[in-house]
């Protein structure tokens, strides 16, 4: 019979932040898919890697003092290494800046523009550098608190933009969109998601800027080198890019891979996945994944955690405190794929010290303990099954099934909360039939006991395997029946007869309990850390003389693409001209008129050729993002800050 082809993957992440807690579930989400199809004796592909293009990270090397490539070549190690203590099991690391998907995109390009679905024209409206999304506000736009637009994923500020692109002619996909989406109802898990992509569709679809002209660190436009590619035409195409699309040579290899089977995402970018990317792969003529497994968020506190929030969880920490399988186990069990999913220290504990130390760790420690304290090392077969163990046999392929059905749902909550009820009967039996007294009356009975339990503890071994791959070979060993990666194990665990032979190791505990700690978490959430030799007196902060003052007049500084020269009112204390380097986020006239924040006692600076007689205060958020500094509300010009 020919062998399955299984095609999963993963979003690419940004490299403008460390992998954290989100990015390591949808990871390990996928490489639980790869391992469970592994499982089923099919041919995996497992695609991640990072998306390394566009203007946020363009940003965020300047941030950085580095150049682009310099920079996003130094934030792969972190991705790399989290996922290999993870036991992350990629086919593929896929980077944006591979030459051979470069490459692959612009003869896409060329494809498209070929074929006329692509022409030259002026976007002017709304972008969020953060999603790295054109924002269409339309009649109710979503305001900030000052009144300013803010984008309706991620609640960051909106910038302006008026700028020459090329467009990708979105609108003449819709009709096919939509057929598309009746005809595959199951395209979209869980379906609320395609409800939601069904209503942006059918509230008609406007052709996508494909290209930018203000970002330069990007893939060149082919044929013409003041355009860069916009990095969700660059980003999505990875896809095919990283099974050879594109590349001469590679094409029997696109033949076994594509279409993929499953692309794993959080809701935030499914508009991107469900609209834009079957759209581009119509116009490439190419056929449509199968599948888009869409899950929630991780929250912290009620709230999305994020780098940009500063409540991110550093997977390395919790792996060195809880140990790398039982989060594995832990974020699988926990979050509900359907929904958004809370992350609390507590939880944690807890399912690792009731689920796996006591629940299934200690049912392999006591049937091999006690099989060791009865010199019981080589367990064969019973010849016949007393009523109890065929029972339990019979429960354990029905255990299987449920199991299977819920992880080629992807519902892997609902698939380990099933098992864990097995395990439960699994300890029952257990229980009930006394091995440790039934030892020293019949010794017969006795092995049937500890035969049924090695039995039913290779079946959930095996079915663990893709959740917690070094545990369950761990266990597996325990009993004598290693794990052999190529075996298609769903006969064996739908078998009608219990047939196999155990020799049993003695070793530690599989897990080990968390200890309580009481009124503390044993890991924070990464909070930086205040140096002490950043801190002052109050003295010499009272030294520093902070006024509103608003900017009256604004004009760029010849030569330089970074300052803007402020005309600003000080109230009492006169007028004053204040250079900022600010021009790279705001023009002249965003700034005009508005009230903000100063340093009015620095000592006056020349700056190309020019004094300024002061300092603009901004925040900067770590994405990307400038803000100006104000108070809650207008103040006279000239107020001191107290
Ligand atoms: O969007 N809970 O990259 P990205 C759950 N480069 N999952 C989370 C999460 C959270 N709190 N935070 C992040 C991009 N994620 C693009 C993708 S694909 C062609 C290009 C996960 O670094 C989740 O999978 O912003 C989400 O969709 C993804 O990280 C966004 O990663």
């Amino acid at each position: 019979m020919k062998q399955k082809h299984f095609y999963i993957t993963t979003p690419i992440y940004y490299v403008n932040a460390k992998p954290h807690l989100g990015t390591l579930y949808s990871t390990i989400l996928g490489d639980a898919l790869a391992r469970w199809h592994k499982l089923l004796g099919e041919q995996v592909h497992f695609l991640t890697g990072t998306d390394e293009h566009g203007q946020k990270i363009q940003e965020k090397a300047q941030q950085e003092g580095m150049n682009p490539q310099a920079f996003v070549d130094s934030m792969v190690p972190p991705f790399k290494d989290m996922w290999a203590k993870y036991n992350i099991e990629y086919d593929t690391f896929m980077r944006t800046t591979n030459a051979d998907h470069q490459a692959a995109v612009v003869a896409w390009i060329k494809k498209l523009q070929d074929q006329g679905d692509i022409y030259k024209s002026t976007y002017e409206g709304w972008y969020c550098v953060p999603c790295e999304t054109f924002v269409n506000v339309g009649a109710e736009p979503v305001k900030d608190a000052a009144g300013a637009f803010v984008c309706p994923t991620c609640a960051r500020p909106l910038k302006e933009l008026e700028e020459e692109s090329y467009f990708f002619k979105l609108s003449a996909y819709q009709d096919r969109l939509l057929k598309f989406y009746e005809e595959h109802a199951d395209f979209i898990t869980p379906k609320e998601r395609l409800q939601e992509v069904l209503a942006f569709v059918r509230s008609g679809l406007k052709d996508l800027c494909l290209s930018r002209k203000t970002v330069k660190w990007g893939i060149p436009w082919p044929g013409d080198e003041l355009h860069t590619v916009y990095v969700w035409g660059d980003a999505l195409n990875n896809y095919i890019t990283a099974i050879g699309y594109g590349t001469p040579g590679r094409e029997r290899e696109f033949a076994t891979w594509w279409p993929a089977s499953i692309h794993v995402m959080a809701k935030d970018i499914v508009r991107f996945h469900a609209v834009y990317w079957p759209a581009f792969l119509m116009a490439a003529g190419l056929g449509m994944p199968k599948k888009l497994l869409v899950h929630g968020y991780i929250l912290v506190d009620n709230q999305k955690m994020s780098k940009s929030k500063g409540n991110a969880i550093d997977p390395g920490d919790l792996a060195a405190t809880y140990g790398v399988d039982q989060i594995r186990y832990y974020l699988l069990r926990q979050m509900p794929i359907t929904q958004d999913g809370s992350f609390t220290f507590q939880d944690l504990t807890e399912h690792v010290n009731a689920d796996l130390a006591n629940s299934l760790g200690n049912l392999l420690n006591r049937t091999i303990a006690l099989a060791h304290k009865y010199d019981l090392k080589t367990i064969a077969p019973a010849a016949e099954w007393d009523q109890a163990a065929v029972r339990l046999r019979l429960k354990s392929i029905e255990a299987f099934r449920s199991y299977r059905d819920s992880m080629d749902q992807g519902m892997f909550h609902i698939a380990l909360a099933d098992l864990w009820r097995f395990i439960g009967e699994v300890n029952a039996y257990f229980h009930a039939t006394e091995p440790w007294k039934v030892v020293a009356k019949d010794r017969e009975v006795f092995v049937q006991i500890i035969s049924v339990s090695c039995h039913a503890l290779r079946a959930i071994g095996l079915m663990l395997w893709p959740i917690m791959p070094k545990k369950m070979e761990e266990l597996l060993v325990a009993l004598g029946t290693p794990f052999e990666l190529g075996v298609a194990y769903e006969p064996e665990l739908t078998k009608e007869n219990w047939d196999t032979t155990f020799t049993l190791t003695m070793s530690g505990p599989l897990f080990t309990r968390i200890e309580r700690m009481e009124n503390s978490q044993p890991v924070q959430p990464q909070v930086p850390e205040v140096q002490q030799e950043a801190l002052v007196d109050i003295e010499d902060f009272l030294k520093v003389k902070l006024v509103a003052a608003t900017i009256t007049a604004a004009e760029a500084v010849e030569g330089s693409k970074k300052l803007l020269k402020l005309q600003v009112d000080f109230g009492s204390q006169g007028s004053r001209q204040v250079l900022s380097g600010i021009a790279e986020w705001f023009k002249p006239e965003d700034v005009i008129g508005k009230q903000v924040l100063f340093v009015a006692n620095l000592k006056p600076r020349k700056m190309m050729g020019l004094e300024s007689q002061g300092m603009l205060l901004t925040a900067k958020d770590g994405k990307g993002g400038v803000f100006l500094v104000s108070t809650n509300g207008i103040v006279e010009n000239g107020t001191c800050l107290s």
